[in-house]
């Protein structure tokens, strides 16, 4: 770890890995006394690529998590009473108890664009919104986050190709924590090194420590400003390990102890605070300074979550349907003129004159006239020799019609 952050950096990074995990623990407690509605996933061991890359985005950046990023989410600002009586499935919650886990966004204050379950979709879109961020001229960067096992979807190389084609200022942070669900990385990808993904579609990539926070947070600060310079976007493979197992219901017993073992020594947590004891940058009081005020902060909010009732019922109806403006209000906030990407206004009025026809400004979904200079043709005429309500048939099928006529026929001759 190399020093070249202000203290209050370093202190911020320690703050939000601890409140990350403290979190986490907060709601296994809630699983295991049944107050969690679903399922609980865990990012025990990989703390330090949320916070690390969360906190290389400024303000108006845009993020999307995934089930492992509930740091990023933190370091966005997002309180912890809105994360437990998500997963509660509370009506205070910001979907009003309508979705669990992680599953909410904050378009307006926090740019967060919601989860999306289907592994790597959220590439495309995250393509979309840095693609919107430049039309607009807002000079943003978005980020998302992607497994070992998402890495392998279809949606994840057309994303990624589309990113690249377009020079989207995008990140994306591939974490490698070796496992999808019970399956190990080698089992499923050709490769050692997942950031040799990106050489597919021409675009630049790091490998970092993903138990190193600092390490995580230089490197994505780096690939932050280079997609922000208009480079295009950039991957990161953070490598890691998935210390439990896919979700609570998963002791991971597939997983070998000795890797276990080996990634149980490198908690990042715990590198973290020997690296900053080294550089004086943390001491005993400071520590245990940090650790009441997360543990009353956490102490409240959980209090709060566990005191919010559950949806009423009749919820169930509303908000099913987007109405609009009643549901909610995306508006364009350009920070560039519009002239700039508004086409010139033509020189030519939209009324055109055809000789000996008139002049008119749109069929008016009338039909058009077959001829130049026809009569209007009436209802009648133009249904033409055919009966109300007969089908007109093309060839084979009406060599059909006429084989069924046929069979039906004989079999009510037969009767
Ligand atoms: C397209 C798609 N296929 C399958 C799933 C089911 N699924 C959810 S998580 C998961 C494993 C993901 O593994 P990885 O991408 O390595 O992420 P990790 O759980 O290790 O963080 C699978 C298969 C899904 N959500 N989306
Ligand atoms: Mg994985």
């Amino acid at each position: 770890m190399k020093k070249e952050l202000t203290r209050q950096q370093y202190l911020d990074l320690y703050y939000y890995m601890r409140l990350n995990r403290a979190v986490e623990d907060t709601m296994v407690k809630l699983f295991r006394q049944n107050k969690i509605v679903g399922g609980l996933y865990s990012s025990l061991g990989q703390e330090a690529i949320s916070v690390g890359s969360a906190y290389a985005l400024e303000k108006k950046d845009w993020l999307a998590p995934m089930i492992r990023n509930i740091g990023a989410l933190l370091v966005k600002g997002v309180p912890p009473r809105d994360i437990f009586m998500q997963h509660m499935a509370k009506y205070d919650s910001p979907t009003k108890g309508k979705d669990g886990t992680s599953h909410f966004g904050d378009l307006d204050h926090r740019h967060i664009v919601s989860p999306i379950s289907m592994l790597g979709d959220l590439i495309p879109v995250m393509t979309g919104v840095a693609m919107a961020g430049r039309y607009l001229g807002q000079k943003i960067v978005a980020m998302t986050w992607i497994g070992d096992g998402g890495s392998s979807t279809g949606v994840f190389h057309e994303g990624l190709n589309f990113a690249a084609t377009q020079k989207a200022p995008f990140v994306l942070i591939l974490e490698n924590n070796l496992w999808a669900y019970s399956t190990p990385v080698r089992k499923q990808v050709p490769l050692e090194d997942l950031a040799n993904r990106a050489k597919a579609y021409g675009i630049d990539s790091y490998i970092v420590d993903g138990n190193d926070v600092v390490a995580m947070y230089s490197t994505a600060k780096e690939a932050v400003e280079r997609a922000r310079g208009g480079q295009g976007p950039i991957l990161i493979e953070a490598k890691t390990f998935r210390r439990l197992g896919h979700a609570q219901h998963d002791p991971a017993e597939y997983v070998p102890k000795e890797m276990r073992a080996h990634w149980e020594a490198r908690d990042p947590i715990t590198l973290y605070e020997k690296y900053l004891a080294g550089e004086k940058l943390l001491d005993a009081k400071n520590k245990k300074e940090m650790e009441d005020k997360i543990e009353a902060l956490l102490g409240k909010e959980r209090e709060f979550a566990e005191n919010s009732p559950m949806p009423p019922a009749e919820l169930a109806e509303e908000g099913v349907y987007c109405t609009g403006d009643d549901c909610h209000k995306i508006r364009a906030k350009w920070e560039r003129p519009i002239a700039e990407v508004t086409p010139p206004k033509s020189s030519v009025a939209a009324v055109w004159t055809v000789p000996g026809f008139g002049s008119g400004k749109g069929s008016g979904g009338t039909n058009a006239p077959i001829h130049f200079g026809d009569a209007p043709v009436s209802a009648e005429k133009s249904a033409g020799a055919r009966k109300p309500g007969a089908k007109i048939l093309t060839k084979s099928a009406a060599k059909k019609t006429v084989k069924a006529e046929a069979a039906s026929a004989s079999r009510k001759a037969r009767r």
